[in-house]
Parts: C-alpha cells; structure tokens; sequence
C-alpha cells in the first residue's frame, strides 16, 4: 500500500466528474489499497479518487471510532437510490479543504447500490455520520465540494485563504 498526495483546492481536478468503472481487477484493489492508506494517515473517514488525482468513481470510507475495530468499506460506482425526506445537520471537513469545518444540512439516511472490493454488488441503507460521509464522496465524484453549500462569502473566503496557504507553500520551495 502506498500513501498517495491528495489535491488541495482550489484545484480544476476537484471540479471534474468521475467516471464509471467497467470492472473491479487487481490495478483497482491497488487503487483501493492506497486509498486507504492515504485515508487512515491524514487521517479521514472518506476519501473519493479524485482526491489522489484519479478521476473514477470509487470511495473508501472508514467511520469506526478510534478505539474500535477498523471497519474499512470500499465503493466503487456507488449511486444513491433513496434519500430520507428528514434532514440533519453535520459537521463538516475535507482532506482537500484543510483546516476549514462547517454544518452542512443533509438528508439524514440514504439507500445505495455499489460494487464491493470484491467485484460484487451490494445495498446498503446509511444513516448518522456513514450517511453524511457517503453523500460527501458522492459530491466528490460529481465535482462537488462541501463548500458549494455554503454562502457565496463565505465560500470566496475559505477558497482565498487555501490559495494563499498554497502560495505560502510555493515560496518557501522556491
Ligand atoms: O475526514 C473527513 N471527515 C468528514 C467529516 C464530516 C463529513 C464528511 C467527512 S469526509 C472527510 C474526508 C474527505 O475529505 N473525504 O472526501
Ligand atoms: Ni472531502
């Protein structure tokens, strides 16, 4: 398993839809392996492809609490076939958008279809924190952020503050 880098808006790549996988073969558990990785040492409860800078449509997500044990899922193709009518509200980050949290209201549980790590297809009804994670990488697949939702302030707020982190960044490179 590889740790890989992951993408930091602003950035053209985070605003790109993903596209469907035709199969799960041993190149996409490699992918899926070094997702995880990458997701536990930042550490993160979800991570979408895209992240790492690869533009199809798989997830991992890992909502177990610290002191259980790892509960690693692995979605590829995941579409949401129901979502609840009741809402709830969440906190919010993203590994792409350090440093940055915000409430983001949701629907509160949501019904999915995917492919397994092992090639197989799956349902799954989520609910709490699991659904909150799965609608945010679902985002990611189709270009969203966590930060669209918000007011158009102080959405230009956070996205001028990363951009002068990464120039901060850049100038101590140089
Ligand atoms: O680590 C993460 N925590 C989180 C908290 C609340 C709602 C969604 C998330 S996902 C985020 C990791 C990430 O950026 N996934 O795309
Ligand atoms: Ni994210």
């Amino acid at each position: 398993m590889v740790k890989r880098k992951i993408i930091i808006e602003p950035d053209p790549i985070l605003r790109k839809k993903s596209s469907i996988l035709e199969k799960v073969d041993d190149e996409l558990r490699e992918l899926m392996d070094d997702m995880l990785e990458t997701m536990y040492s930042a550490p993160g409860i979800g991570l979408a492809a895209v992240q790492i800078g690869i533009l199809k449509r798989v997830v991992v997500i890992d909502v177990s609490k610290k002191d259980e044990k790892k509960k690693p899922l692995f979605l590829v193709n995941p579409s949401i076939n129901h979502k609840s009518k009741n809402l709830s509200v969440h906190e919010e980050g993203c590994l792409s958008i350090p440093g940055h949290f915000a409430e983001i209201e949701r629907p509160a549980e949501c019904n999915l279809t995917y492919i397994d790590y092992d090639g197989k297809k799956r349902e799954l009804q989520a609910k709490g924190l699991m659904a909150t994670c799965i609608q945010h990488e679902i985002d990611h697949l189709n270009g969203v952020l966590f930060i669209d939702y918000l007011s158009k302030l102080k959405k230009d707020m956070i996205i001028k503050k990363l951009k002068k982190q990464k120039k901060d960044i850049d100038q101590v490179i140089l």
